[in-house]
């Protein structure tokens, strides 16, 4: 019988044991009351089962990780539906976070997964040997379309792959969605003319659900090269559909805006891996952003690490590319690519436009930065060469990792 494990982690729970046999009941068949007129075939077909109970040893309190099995009989092929089953009303009870969900192979088949992924972003590119670089549109607020459409060439310039649009910027009379798209497109070819660089920008999809497909096929008829996509303001299902549309069918760059409210708590929510790993991906986002371990919005280094390791991880589906990011600068470089690897997207706003000698600078300088670190030297040997790079260690230190 197909069905879903959910693992969860229990805090100060006494009895961990019929704890979890009341979830097993109560999210399935049963209630908080004895129900008299439950079946034993409904008990049979439809009831949850505990598959383990298992007590962790902590200094404060008591931690137990328990895992229960949902038949798929109980709920439709769509992420709503299973998150309300394993998570509903469980989610308002006490001290208990969801660390994980194992889909069955029938179960996940269900699910598309990046159109893209990692392969497919590379081969837009042309570009296999190196982490990808990203930059972010930054202080565009109230600013004219000439404003950004210069910013975007001189990112590009830099020799970004990615620019993406920042994720506050929303429908707005100076630089709306339709004309970001279609200047941007020129600029960028321009860039390419020029120099052979070639680079792909992300517009911010927003606006009301009920308008973002038809927003999003617009997009892609006007030659849009990727969507970027506020999904936990929305909702996952939300960015599924627009995976799942073959008249969209563009890279979908997901950001982590609100999500730190599911995710932030060690006793309560639900665990990063999940949430912006392994659901994004089957969702099909072809790019997950979270914070990096070292920037200005820091995570936990496992957590960053467990998020990375989900969207990469060998499955059915397409690889997404890790994005960390938050307060990035050409001197962390190193650390980046030792923790996250060559398949990942190194990504920064302030750390290229912060840079003395503009955005081109700053892009240069982080190109420097991963070539240098690729070759197996130092950034204070690659510094000798590249004045932009010197320029951006100076101004933000260096995060040198030797092993
Ligand atoms: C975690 C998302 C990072 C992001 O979207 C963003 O705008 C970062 O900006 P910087 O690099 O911290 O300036």
């Amino acid at each position: 019988m197909s069905k879903i494990i959910a693992t969860y982690l229990l805090h100060d729970e006494k009895k961990p044991t019929k704890k979890a046999e009341e979830i097993a009941l109560g999210l399935t068949v049963g209630s908080w009351t004895n129900l008299p007129e439950l079946e034993q075939s409904q008990l049979r077909k439809h009831k949850g089962s505990v598959v383990s109970v298992e007590t962790i040893p902590a200094e404060k309190g008591d931690q137990s990780l328990i895992r229960i099995a949902y038949p798929a009989i109980n709920f439709s092929n769509d992420l709503p539906a299973i998150l309300t089953t394993v998570f509903g009303k469980l989610s308002l009870d006490g001290k208990i976070k969801l660390l994980d969900l194992q889909f069955d192979d029938g179960l996940k088949s269900q699910f598309p997964g990046p159109r893209f992924g990692i392969e497919g972003l590379r081969k837009k590119l042309n570009v296999y040997n190196r982490p990808l670089l990203m930059s972010i549109f930054k202080g565009v607020l109230g600013k004219d379309l000439a404003f950004l459409v210069e910013q975007l060439k001189q990112q590009a310039l830099g020799g970004v792959d990615f620019v993406k649009d920042d994720e506050i910027l929303f429908e707005n009379e100076l630089t709306p969605f339709e004309k970001r798209i279609v200047e941007g497109k020129k600029a960028l070819q321009e860039v390419f003319d020029q120099t052979g660089h070639r680079t792909l920008y992300a517009v911010n999809l927003t606006g009301r659900t009920s308008q973002l497909k038809e927003k999003a096929r617009k997009a892609a008829e006007l030659g849009a090269d990727l969507l970027l996509f506020n999904v936990f303001s929305y909702g996952i299902d939300v960015l599924q559909e627009l995976r799942e549309d073959d008249e969209i069918a563009l890279p979908l760059m997901a950001h982590p805006a609100v999500s730190g409210a599911f995710t932030s708590s060690p006793v309560y929510g639900l665990s990063h891996s999940l949430l912006l790993g392994k659901l994004l991906r089957y969702a099909g986002a072809d790019l997950s952003l979270f914070p990096s371990p070292y920037g200005t919005v820091a995570l936990e280094k496992t957590k960053a690490l467990s998020i990375a390791s989900e969207l990469t991880v060998e499955d059915i589906f397409k690889k997404s590319f890790p994005v960390p990011s938050a307060g990035i600068h050409p001197g962390l470089v190193p650390l980046l690519i030792h923790d996250f690897g060559n398949d990942s997207v190194i990504n920064a706003g302030g750390g290229v436009h912060g840079h003395p000698e503009g955005a081109r600078g700053g892009g240069l300088a982080f190109r420097q930065a991963i070539d240098t670190n690729l070759k197996g030297k130092l950034l204070a040997e690659g510094a000798k060469q590249h004045p932009e790079l010197h320029t951006a260690l100076k101004l933000w230190g260096n995060a040198e990792v030797t092993v």
